[in-house]
C-alpha cells in the first residue's frame, strides 16, 4: 500500500464523470501531484471497476473519497469492498462517532491502508453545526489511530487549531482551494499538509500544467 509523502503536497480530487477522461487525467497530472483522490462521480457512473482502474494506472496513492457514514456495521463492509479494489485510502465522517472510524481503521489496518476522517467540511454552511466539532472528531481519530484529518483550507483557523490538538502525529489534507475560495498555499501556511485540489485542475485546459502552477504556488508561498 503506498503511503502519502509529502512532494508537491498537492492531492488532486478526481471528481470527473468519465473514466476515460480520469485515466487521461491521472496520466497527466501524476508528476506534479502526490495523491489521487477517487470519489461518487467515477463510481456512479461505472462502479468500484473505476477505482481498481485509477489504481492500476497510477503508482500515486489513491484515496477513495466516500465520506462514509453510518453504523459501525456497514461502514466496515464499504470499506472492504473499497479498500479490495486496491485504494491505499479510505475516507470516513468523524461525526457519527468513534465505533464508526474504528471500523473503518479495522479494516483499513489489514491491509496497511490510510484512513482520513472527516472533522470540519469546507463548505459556508459547515459551521452551522461543525465549527468548534473539529477539534473534537480531531483528537477522537488521533486517539482512534486514524491516519489523517481533514480541515478546510476555507477556514485556515480551523486547521491552526485542528493542528494544534493532533500535534505532528497526523497528517492534515484541505480540501476548498481555489472555487470554494480559497487561495492557493495558505492552508499549507495554515499547518496542512497537503491542499486537494479539484476542479482547478480537472476543468483546467491543461490539467498538467495547472497542477505544475499550483504545485509552484505551494512551493513559493512555503518557502516565504
Ligand atoms: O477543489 P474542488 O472544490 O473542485 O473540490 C474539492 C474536493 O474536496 C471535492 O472532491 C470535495 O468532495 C472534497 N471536499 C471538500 O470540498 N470539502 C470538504 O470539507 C471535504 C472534502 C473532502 O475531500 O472530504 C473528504
Amino acid at each position: 500500500m503506498a503511503k502519502l509523502s509529502p512532494s508537491s503536497r498537492v492531492i488532486h480530487a478526481l471528481d470527473v464523470d468519465s473514466l476515460e477522461k480520469g485515466l487521461e487525467i491521472v496520466e497527466k497530472v501524476s508528476p506534479y501531484v502526490d495523491g489521487i483522490k477517487v470519489s461518487y462521480t467515477l463510481l456512479y457512473q461505472h462502479g468500484i471497476s473505476s477505482f481498481e482502474a485509477i489504481c492500476e494506472n497510477t503508482s500515486l496513492p489513491v484515496i477513495a473519497d466516500l465520506k462514509l457514514a453510518d453504523i459501525p456495521a456497514i461502514v466496515k463492509r464499504l470499506s472492504e469492498k473499497v479498500l479490495e479494489a486496491g485504494v491505499d485510502g479510505v475516507i470516513v465522517h468523524g461525526f457519527c462517532g468513534r465505533d464508526v472510524v474504528e471500523a473503518c481503521i479495522e479494516e483499513a489496518e489489514k491491509r496497511g491502508a490510510m484512513v482520513f476522517v472527516v472533522a470540519e467540511l469546507s463548505n459556508p454552511g459547515a459551521v452551522e453545526y461543525m465549527k468548534g466539532m473539529g477539534e473534537r472528531i480531531a483528537r477522537m481519530a488521533l486517539e482512534a489511530g486514524a491516519y489523517g484529518v481533514i480541515a478546510p483550507a476555507t477556514r485556515p483557523d480551523s486547521i491552526a487549531r485542528i493542528r494544534r490538538v493532533v500535534g505532528e502525529e497526523m497528517v492534515i489534507i484541505s480540501p476548498g482551494v481555489g472555487v470554494q475560495g480559497a487561495e492557493v498555499g495558505d492552508a499549507i501556511l495554515a499547518g496542512a499538509d497537503y491542499e486537494v485540489v479539484g476542479r482547478l485542475i480537472y476543468q483546467a485546459p491543461d490539467p498538467a500544467e495547472a497542477a505544475k502552477k499550483i504545485a509552484e504556488a505551494i512551493r513559493k508561498k512555503a518557502s516565504s
